[in-house]
């Protein structure tokens, strides 16, 4: 068994000894009257935020709520989400950080596995409404004692507000900095939700050694789009790299270009991180829109691969620098700096924020390939787990004997040592950056009626970088895509999870060995797309 090399690491000075709330603590000593968050809900400084960390986390204590419980949050782009987190952080509970597009069927199945103590939401967001999760919690996990809104919005929910205790500080119960700090989700390759073990110093470390490449500072003001839950919003640099500098954190979410470039302008933005797809809308939308974005040092784009045409544009039409980068959240972040030519940002992915990440490109049996093939990325380092939460059968495969996270994601070296992202070996289809296992909605299509087996894959798509078409075998009630929409809908399925495409197959194309042959299935339906079926 490897064994984590912890004492290196601190004396290397990756991991300080100091928890995330510690932190935030340090950087309101340090910038104290500087703004930090603003947000639909309201805007503090260093010092506020510091306060009402420390006021939330002490209404949280009060409720019995101690080190090591786990809190499920689902929580909107708001001021009440970095106050809950951070109290949560202050008292060593963990936060569960769900994203507010995850419904009803992810949040029950989260419960299951991480059995919460507390879950913490909101009424609504946008379209998204979270009373009846609220009401399938609350009859079904007895673990679960408190459901808390940001609002009171819920009847028979605890309203956030009603927890500050002014002039509190959070009782003491020790807890380390290499403990768990929370746990994040992970994209999909199975139909059970896995969920990735973060510890405070090693989170930090992330989001420090991020901002170091991206040499933040407190001039910059970072615009969350993405949801704040997300591991590139949190950490790669993102609100917790902003806050370690002084920076400002502007809270958006679920904005259009026109909303976003006003906002740059107005809060004069320096930096933002985007998904291709959405820098693609940006980019297309700056053509005619003129607010002036000129604050802008750069984009992060990431989380899919970022079409290098695409990324040759962003400087021209949005007049700052495109940052490209590769993440995950389980660990491993690579990016390319500020100072790389146009060919290297466009081409490659950067390289690893640590110079004590371990990266090697392996072949199927695990050894090494020769220097510029491309094989599957497997990882070890300071802030790259060494397995899931709960989870020692996904682990035995998910992490090797000497302490390698396999990505499943295919990739090279370059003649400079820069990483170029070429493919993927897991099965698990990238929309817009958000990541979803084929075997959760295939379960979901093989209980509706008319539908005797289905088989899921991602077709190359111009707008969503990958779209999730699925094959049907059906009986002579053949579902069409509404459909299948409503009883998604009913089965609690996030949006983004839902089929863009449907098509009918008599029997499936089978591999040599017998399995349903996905790759066909994807040049099938890229076909009857380009049919017009
Ligand atoms: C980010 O994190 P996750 O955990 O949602 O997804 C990780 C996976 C990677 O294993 C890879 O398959 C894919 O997303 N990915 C990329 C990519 N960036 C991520 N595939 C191709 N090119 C890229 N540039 O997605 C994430 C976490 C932190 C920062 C940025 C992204």
């Amino acid at each position: 068994m490897y064994q984590v090399p912890e004492r290196e690491y601190v004396e290397k000075g990756y991991w300080l000894p100091r928890t995330l709330g510690e932190e935030l603590h340090e950087a309101a000593h340090k910038y104290a009257a500087r703004t930090a968050v603003v947000a639909s809900d309201g805007t503090v400084t260093y010092e506020e935020l510091d306060r009402l960390a420390d006021e939330y986390a002490a209404g949280l204590a009060s409720l019995g709520i101690e080190a090591g419980d786990r809190v499920l949050v689902q929580l909107p782009n708001k001021l009440s989400l970095i106050i809950a987190v951070f109290a949560l952080f202050r008292i060593g509970a963990i936060p569960i950080m769900a994203l507010p597009a995850s419904r009803q069927a992810d949040i029950t199945a989260l419960c299951s596995l991480a059995e919460p103590v507390a879950y913490i939401t909101t009424d609504r967001s946008g379209s998204l409404e979270y009373g009846p999760t609220v009401d399938a919690l609350k009859s079904n996990y007895s673990y679960l004692q408190h459901i808390i809104t940001d609002n009171g919005g819920i009847e028979g929910t605890i309203p956030l507000k009603s927890l500050r205790k002014r002039g509190g500080k959070p009782p003491f119960k020790s807890f380390s900095f290499t403990d768990t700090a929370l746990l994040l989700l992970s994209g999909g390759t199975t139909g059970t939700p896995k969920l990735i073990p973060r510890r405070h110093t090693d989170y930090a470390y992330n989001a420090r050694a991020a901002s170091e490449r991206l040499s933040l500072c407190e001039t910059d003001a970072y615009l969350v789009v993405l949801p704040a839950a997300h591991n590139f919003s949190l950490s790669a640099p993102g609100i917790i790299g902003t806050f370690m500098h002084g920076g400002k954190v502007v809270l958006a979410g679920n904005i259009g270009p026109e909303e976003a470039f006003a906002l740059i302008e107005r809060e004069r933005i320096t930096f933002t991180a985007l998904v291709p797809a959405l820098l693609n809308l940006w980019l297309e939308v700056k053509e005619w829109e003129d607010a002036d974005i000129s604050s802008l040092r750069f984009i992060e784009a990431g989380g899919s691969a970022v079409d290098p045409g695409m990324a040759a544009r962003v400087e021209p039409v949005l007049g700052c620098k495109m940052v490209n980068v590769f993440g995950t959240a389980e660990g491993l972040i690579c990016t390319t700096s500020l100072d790389d030519d146009e060919e290297t940002i466009c081409n490659t992915q950067g390289w690893p924020i640590s110079p004590a990440d371990e990266v090697r490109m392996v072949d199927e049996c695990g050894n090494d390939v020769p220097y510029g093939q491309a094989g599957e990325m497997i990882v070890r380092g300071p802030y790259t787990i060494q397995g899931y939460y709960r989870a020692p059968e996904v682990n035995s495969y998910a992490v090797t004997e000497d302490g390698y996270y396999r990505t499943g994601d295919v990739a090279r070296f370059t003649a400079e040592g820069r990483i170029v992202v070429c493919g993927r070996i897991k099965e698990q289809i990238n929309r817009a950056g958000e990541k979803i296992a084929p075997v959760e909605v295939e379960t979901v299509l093989r209980t509706m009626p008319g539908v005797t087996d289905a088989a899921v894959v991602g077709v190359e798509d111009a707008e969503l970088g990958e779209r999730i078409c699925a094959w049907i075998i059906t009986d002579e009630n053949a579902p069409s895509l509404t459909d299948v929409y409503s009883h998604f809908e009913k089965s609690g399925m996030a949006r983004f999870k839902y089929p863009d495409q449907l098509e009918v197959v008599e029997a499936w194309p089978v591999t040599s060995v017998g399995k349903v042959d996905k790759r066909i299935l994807a040049v099938m339906a890229a076909e009857r797309r380009a049919a017009g079926n």
